[in-house]
């Protein structure tokens, strides 16, 4: 035996969250995820992702399925194994902020149906909105014994995101209370020694594990997580093959073997991710012809370190210019995108900024006139409603599109008045829906969606045949 010190790294596997998420617009329906966790559970991986705000979004959108019976069932099945989620701060995973008793409400149901790890994320990286999360989270894990906040920090470049920025945020998630912190790469733009670099003075800033998320896009994303695990990185998340590489996550089976034999070697076995993979190729395929995994977002590229776009947000800004029959408008909204940023305070692209810039952007230039014209997301987002940004916003830029208005400074569900309890309205609303708990967050989060989910649900109750039923105007002959 050598006397090296092992210090296995830990991976979180990705296939059932943001793996479908990235290859095929978060499509994957439970029943192809059950027949294979019994074989996941068996890997001894760090944790599963396997929920977020997409998935739940997709399951009622798409899907016709209840979330909330997905995770039950990815529960039971998973019994060794951590189950993880992704959660959008004060906007829990919808697209506005809530008040605090729902994002309490949310964190207790996720953890109660079988969640175990809460991956807490801002969009302007402003932590105040993050705090309730965390809490509640703390909360129920006094209470349940079960649950954990993962904090993560919304990784992008820019003149404000130094070391010592990153470092800073790293001991204020410390001091919130949470259990770990991710450094979450949505765009693919941390390149391998940058990475060793950031793990490094996030490693001297605190002692909370580190995970390290990111996608392939670019094409560096694996190099990135050997020179990251080298710096003392706790968790990597990849995804099985089938699933992996593009806009997707590394390969799990690439990074297990990368590190065998090394003081971070998994203990993974080949041969039960060899079965996983196995499994999952057959639906891999099916998608590439159905034309729901287009071969498109599985080559390498490098544009996107460039632009500093994550892949879903290129993705909405093609359709938005397809729309307008302004395909040949791609390059000049792909330059308009960084000047956009900087004009409302450089943010991290990630849901819902990426979607606030990026529709701003396409205006700009449609117009032929920057801020002729702006979305109302923008203009809440220049008012500071949906929290800080790290830098001072273009005060011609506010002048022009919002001039003489009010402005906030404080968190986003103050900002936006969302500071008495909402729940008890809610359910008010929605009460004839009702017939789980959890169908008042459903409701809380996608009003409209969920309402369809809930008349295709009780139509299907009362056996009625759902082929003959007008799906498309959601009407259902009950
Ligand atoms: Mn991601």
């Amino acid at each position: 035996m050598s006397n090296q010190v092992k210090k296995p790294v830990g991976i979180m596997e990705t296939v059932l969250r943001d793996a479908h998420q990235s290859l095929i617009a978060t499509r994957m329906p439970t029943e192809i995820m059950l027949p294979i966790i019994d074989k996941m559970d068996k890997v001894g991986y760090h944790a599963v992702e396997c929920w977020g705000g997409a998935t739940f979004d997709a399951s009622l959108r798409f899907l016709k399925e209840d979330p909330w019976e997905r995770l039950r069932k990815l529960r039971d099945g998973f019994k060794n194994t951590d189950l993880q989620m992704l959660f959008r701060g004060q906007n829990i995973l919808g697209y506005r902020p809530y008040a605090d008793d729902v994002v309490y409400k949310f964190v207790e149901k996720s953890i109660a149906n079988g969640i175990d790890v809460i991956r807490i994320f801002d969009c302007l990286n402003d932590i105040r909105n993050l705090q309730a999360a965390v809490d509640a989270t703390n909360e129920i894990k006094k209470l349940e014994g079960r649950g954990k906040s993962q904090v993560a920090l919304s990784y992008t470049l820019g003149d404000a995101y130094t070391l010592e920025y990153w470092a800073k945020m790293a001991k204020q998630i410390e001091e919130m209370g949470a259990d770990s912190i991710c450094i979450k790469d949505m765009a693919g733009l941390l390149v391998p020694y940058k990475a060793a670099e950031l793990v490094k003075a996030l490693k001297e800033s605190t002692k909370l594990p580190i995970q390290l998320h990111t996608h392939y896009t670019s094409g560096v994303a694996s190099m990135t997580y050997l020179k990251a695990v080298e710096a003392g990185v706790d968790v990597i998340d990849c995804a099985i093959s089938p699933f992996a590489l593009g806009t997707s996550q590394p390969a799990t089976e690439v990074m297990v073997e990368t590190f065998r034999g090394t003081e971070y070697d998994t203990g993974y076995d080949q041969a039960i991710l060899s079965e996983i993979a196995d499994y999952f190729r057959p639906y891999r395929e099916e998608c590439i012809e159905s034309g729901l995994m287009s071969t498109k977002v599985l080559g390498v590229n490098i544009k996107t370190l460039l632009y500093q776009v994550p892949g879903g947000m290129l993705s909405n800004m093609v359709s938005q210019l397809k729309e307008q029959h302004a395909e040949d408008k791609y390059n000049d909204v792909l330059e308009e995108i960084p000047r956009v940023r900087k004009d409302c305070g450089e943010p991290p692209l990630v849901t819902p900024s990426s979607q606030i810039v990026g529709t701003q952007a396409v205006f700009n230039v449609l117009m032929g006139e920057r801020y002729k014209m702006a979305t109302g997301e923008f203009k809440d987002l220049l008012r500071g409603k949906y929290g800080q940004t790290v830098k001072p916003m273009n005060e011609e830029v506010i002048n022009k599109v919002i001039p003489g208005e009010e402005r906030f400074t404080s968190r986003s569900a103050e900002a936006t008045g969302h500071t008495e309890p909402e729940l008890a309205g809610i359910e008010e609303e929605m009460k004839e829906w009702k017939q789980q708990e959890e169908d008042v967050l459903s409701y809380a989060l996608f009003p409209q969606v969920a309402t369809e989910f809930f008349k295709y649900r009780q139509a299907q109750q009362e056996q009625v045949d759902v082929n003959k039923a007008d799906v498309k105007n959601g009407a259902y002959p009950v």
